[in-house]
Formats: structure tokens, sequence, C-alpha cells
């Protein structure tokens, strides 16, 4: 028989409410003395029996119930919005950010009848945290890896743009273990939530503080820590709050050894070394970019012509242009007038940085990339000859937002021999069918 279910026969209710944590800001306040507090509920779908009172309480715990925080009076399910408002956990019961919360529901029959076994949320995590938690790596080749910041709660505070900060920092606890070099944020200080868009991950490219050369163990493993302002007056639980999350950063210079013996070079009579030390040929008479840098204007040009001035085999490099920034540096014993002089000096980077030694020339380019230009003297009747040889430095080597650091005859430097024949267009030659005394079909001929 359908009716109202008697209450208080002394048995617990059976219920299965699977409750969620939601969490809402409650009205903003913006004029001191700003009272702005999160309000969290515990949403279930009520059981059918409108008689039943719930006890609602939250705990501190992950996984676990850790330790009680609020518990709600025995309270009817009579309207949503009522419910939420005596059932909730607000800010001040809760301490402080950065801590998992866990709501758990029981019902009963009447006040101090028999409560039903308690149906207990997820764990939700309250604060701000760290999205992708595993280690990142930092090094002089690689691009700066980037963190995402998200915050799982709402925060009030004057205007639509206004912004929550969080800086970056590491933890002087050990100084004398700690690399000088160190780490910071790309730009600025941190990171910046936004009010609006509070629940979208945000952000933060790790760099390099400075030049790596003092860190002398690798790799150095630091963890950073991520903090929010000191003084955040509108919305106060939020500010000077060290996130739980830490980041662990690995420094290292093991890229030092992979520069160990590679060099680029066109030797007469033009045979050809890419970095990664490919050999090929370059029988052919014309201009072509041998180094470029594509993170740093940095290039370097050689002019080749048949050694006898004959227009046949051999061919052999005669001028050479080096350009750095605005400055250029011209070696050229192809045809008369010869000419070795700085053409350009609009920028000063190559000044006193070119040696001259025997009519050779060496030239040390800001990126810490060194041009050997050295004299053989052969076909002096016919010009002079030169081998050309690029020491490539840390800067060259490796991609850059998905660019190969290096491009032009000396190829991609990267330790992967396979991709050195790229093209202008992006495309390959195939570097199986060159070898030391064969020519690529089209990629000499594309960096002409
Ligand atoms: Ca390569």
């Amino acid at each position: 028989m359908d009716g109202p279910k008697p209450t208080g026969d002394g048995t617990a209710p059976s219920v299965s409410l699977q409750p969620t944590i939601h969490v809402e800001r409650d009205i903003e306040h913006l004029m001191p003395p700003f009272k702005n507090k999160l309000l969290f509920y515990c949403n279930f779908t009520p059981d059918n029996d409108s008689n039943l009172l719930y006890t609602v309480e939250w705990y501190k715990g992950y996984n676990t119930l850790g330790s009680l925080l609020y518990e709600s009076e025995p309270t009817k399910f009579i309207t949503e919005h009522e419910f939420k408002i005596k059932t909730a956990l607000t800010e001040d019961k809760m301490g402080t950010i950065g801590i998992h919360l866990v709501c758990s529901v029981m019902a009963r029959r009447e006040k101090y009848g028999i409560p039903s076994t308690p149906s207990t949320s997820e764990s939700f995590f309250a604060g701000i945290e760290v999205v992708n938690k595993t280690a990142v790596h930092i090094s002089t080749n690689l691009d700066n890896p980037i963190i995402y910041i998200r915050s799982t709660i709402p925060f009030a505070c004057a205007g639509e743009e206004c912004l929550l900060d969080i800086n970056l920092f590491v933890p002087s606890v050990d100084d004398c273990r700690l690399p000088k070099a160190g780490v910071q944020a790309s730009s600025g200080c941190g990171v910046a939530i936004p009010k609006t868009k509070w629940d979208q991950p945000q952000p933060l490219t790790i760099a390099l503080k400075e030049a790596d050369s003092s860190i002398t163990t690798d790799p150095v493993i630091m963890e950073v820590y991520l903090k929010t302002i000191p003084r955040f007056l509108s919305h106060k639980i939020f500010q000077n709050h060290v996130l739980p999350d830490r980041v662990q950063v690995h420094l290292s210079r093991l890229n030092m050894a992979i520069l160990n013996g590679k060099v680029c070079h066109a030797i007469c009579d033009p045979h050809m070394q890419t970095f990664d030390q490919l050999l090929y040929e370059n029988q052919r008479e014309g201009t072509f970019v041998l180094y470029s840098n594509t993170d740093y204007p940095a290039e370097v040009q050689i002019e080749t012509k048949s050694c006898y001035r004959n227009n046949n085999p051999p061919y052999c490099p005669c001028g050479v242009a080096v350009r750095a920034g605005r400055d250029v540096f011209v070696v050229n014993k192809c045809e008369p007038p010869f000419e070795v002089r700085m053409v350009q000096c609009l920028d000063g980077v190559l000044k006193g940085k070119v040696t001259t030694d025997k009519k050779s020339f060496t030239v040390n380019l800001p990126t810490g990339t060194v041009v050997h230009i050295d004299n053989q003297g052969y076909f002096e009747t016919y010009g002079i000859s030169y081998n050309v040889i690029i020491e490539p430095a840390l800067t060259d080597y490796g991609h850059k937002n998905g660019i190969a650091r290096t491009k032009g005859l000396c190829g991609t430097f990267d330790g992967n021999r396979s991709n050195d024949l790229l093209k202008r267009d992006g495309l390959f030659d195939n570097p199986d069918l060159v070898n030391h005394w064969r020519d690529p079909s089209s990629f000499n001929e594309d960096w002409r």
C-alpha cells in the first residue's frame, strides 16, 4: 500500500547516494572588508522518501577520510537550494586551500535514528595544482619546458580583468648544493590566473636563469615551488599560499659531449661533410649557403669555382662570407679584384673576432660557432682555394619549436644523419644515395 513510510521504526534507511563535490564562489564583495568566501556543496539525488534526514560530513583527506572539518545538522531535503546552503562547507571551516576534500552523507529516519551506511564522494582537490606533474628537463639545446597551472576553485577580486599571480621560486634551504644557474619563468615571475578563466590551465614556461657553465654535475635535479603573491586582500585565503605540487627540474649539460669531433666542412675539391658527418660531394660552381643558424642571425656562404678555371672538376671554395647580425666578413679570392675585409660592420659583433694566420682566417661567431677558412694555396695562379671548416656550438644543436637550428650544406645538426639533406622547402634528399664521391640530386642546388 502506497503512502508515507513510517518514521522512527528503529531501522537504518538503505540508501545509495553517490555524492559529488561542487564549488561556488559566494556573492562577490569588492569593497573592504572583503567577505568573499567559497562554498562547497555535497550534491546528490535524494531518496524517494522525503521524510529522511541527511547529515553531511566534510573531511580533509585523499582517498581516506582524514580530519573532520564540518558536520551539518540532520536536514530534510525540501528544496535543493536550502539544503545546499545548510550543509555546505564554507571557506572559513576549511582553513587553507591546497587540500583534498571528501564529503560523506548519512540518512536517518529521525533525528536520533540509526544512520545509514555513509555514502562518500570521490576526493576533490580544492586549490591550485600543477597539471603535468612529471619532471621537466632543461638544457641549452632543448625547447624550454612548459608546465600548466590550474585552479579548481574560483576566487574574488575587483574587475573582470583581475588576476591571481603565482610566482616561481627556488627554495634556498641548501645554497651550497644549488646550481648558480637555476631556473626562472621565461617571462615575468611566474603565471597569472584570470578571474574569469579561473578553471582554465595557464602555461608557465621554465627557462634557465643564465648560461649553464656553473652546472658541474650532470644532471642537477632541483625542486621548484610555486607560491601565490604575499597579499591578495580581496580573497585572503589565496594569498601567500605555497602550492602543494612541486616541480622537479632536471638541468643538464650532457650535450657538451655531442660536440666532440663534429665539424662541417667544404674542403677542396668540395668534399663535403655535414655536422652529423654525412659525406657527399659538391662538384659545381656557384655561391652556396654552407651554414645558417635558424635561431640566431648567423650564416656562412661559400663561393666555388672550377679550380683551374676551365669549367671542369675539381671545384674549389675560393670565397667565403661570414655574417653575424649585420656584420659581414668576406674573403674573396675567386676573381680579381680580390678582397679580404669587413664589408659591413653595423652591429660590431664580429669586431675583434676574426684572426689571421698565414693567409688563413678564423671567425668566432657570437653563437660560439667557429669558422676556419684555411688557405690551401694549391691553385694560386687562378686565385686561392680554401678549406672551410665549421666547428659547431651548443647553440647549433637540436631543434627549437620544431625547426632545426642549422640549415644549409652543413645539414641539420641533431645527431641524426638521415635528415641532413634538408632543403629549403622542408623536403629531404635521400642520404643513402650519396657518399664521398657522389652528389645528392637536388640538395646542393637548393642551397645555391
Ligand atoms: Ca641531422
